[in-house]
């Protein structure tokens, strides 16, 4: 059964996702380059469409996973702007107090339980977080956000097989953006269609258009229903493109221009905003106040956030865990 459109304001709420995550994206690429800020930084610039879909049907209490590329994840999550910039800027008054940094941001109040550097390696969690809410019968669902280069990796092999024979309760969201580093997808795997792999565990596999809102809504809509209902995982591709490269500083000399620029006509924020001012959902002005109110709404948080001192050498001792046991309780001779 076909997934209905949403209403007038939801529309309007996935916008202003969008809009802010590029606000947010275009004040961090900015400030790194001035050399206020640095770190190494994944932009989704170009996904902003695929997690503002998932964002509008996940429940605040329902897990989500995600990967280094994960701010506009963890922003459509509702993860707050001051703790989230203060953490990837290593700020005491940050998510994990400024000592995960921007590739280990976590909120569970948001539902937002792993970000990690390791590809593939959310997968095998949000299975575990989604057995525990099969278990504890809280209908809650696990969504784990990776990408195209992930489901090479075992752990997506794994996860998908457990998933399936257990019917857990998760949606399985690769964002297709078309590299894995600097590997086109054409030269990292033969199936035509990441999707195409459910089939080997005998669940749902499907793909929608990355850069359509509303298509990821209504995707993520159904296997979060099925999830729900006891039926088990659903694999949902979202073809997107990551418009500025795999990393910071990535010059993208691989990329093929003519393959930029048709993805840059396609650019998400742009063409969602002229599809809700077409349907009447949105004035000119009304889009221009907000992205007038996303741009300073980041600037202030960005400027508030650098004032914020790093966590203390004290700080830095706690709730570390090595290889001997949390550090709080190693002896060092
Ligand atoms: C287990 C593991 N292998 C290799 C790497 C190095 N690595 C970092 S990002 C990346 C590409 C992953 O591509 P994809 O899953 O498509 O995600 P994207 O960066 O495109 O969002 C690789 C291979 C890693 N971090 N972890
Ligand atoms: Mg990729």
């Amino acid at each position: 059964m076909a997934v209905p459109l949403p209403d007038d304001e939801t529309m309007r709420s996935i916008h202003r996702t969008m809009v802010l995550v590029a606000a947010c994206d275009d004040a961090l690429r900015a400030a790194i380059s001035a050399g206020t800020v640095t770190m190494a930084y994944y932009s989704p610039r170009g996904q902003e469409a695929t997690a503002a879909g998932f964002g509008a049907v996940l429940a605040g209490d329902d897990y989500l996973v995600t990967t280094y590329r994960g701010l506009h994840d963890q922003i459509a999550k509702g993860v707050p702007l001051r703790p989230l910039l203060a953490e990837m800027l290593g700020r005491e008054a940050g998510t994990g107090k400024g000592k995960g940094g921007p590739m280990h941001v976590v909120w569970p109040e948001a539902g937002l339980m792993l970000t990690t550097g390791v590809v593939g390696s959310g997968l095998p969690i949000a299975c575990g977080l989604a057995w525990a809410a099969q278990r504890r019968g809280t209908g809650r669902v696990a969504l784990a956000s990776f990408g195209d280069g992930a489901t090479n990796i075992g752990a997506f092999h794994e996860a998908c097989n457990l998933a399936a024979l257990w019917r857990l309760p998760v949606i399985f969201l690769c964002q297709n953006n078309r590299y894995g580093e600097h590997t086109a997808f054409a030269d990292h795997q033969r199936t035509a269609r990441v999707a195409d792999r459910a089939a080997a565990y005998a669940m749902p596999g499907v793909t929608v258009d990355g850069n359509d809102p509303l298509a990821v809504r209504a995707a993520v809509r159904e296997a979060v229903d099925r999830a729900r209902a006891g039926d088990g995982p659903t694999l949902v591709e979202a073809l997107t493109y990551r418009l500025y490269g795999h990393v910071f500083g990535d010059r993208m000399a691989y990329v093929p221009p003519e393959e930029l620029d048709d993805a840059w006509r396609d650019e998400p924020v742009g063409r969602f905003r002229r599809r809700l001012v077409e349907a009447g959902v949105l004035t000119d002005e009304g889009a221009d106040a907000v992205d007038r109110e996303c741009a300073r709404l980041v600037t202030e948080t960005l400027d508030d956030v650098l004032t914020l001192p790093e966590p203390g050498p004290d700080e830095l001792m706690t709730d570390v865990v090595g290889p001997d046991g949390p550090a709080g309780r190693v002896t060092r001779g």
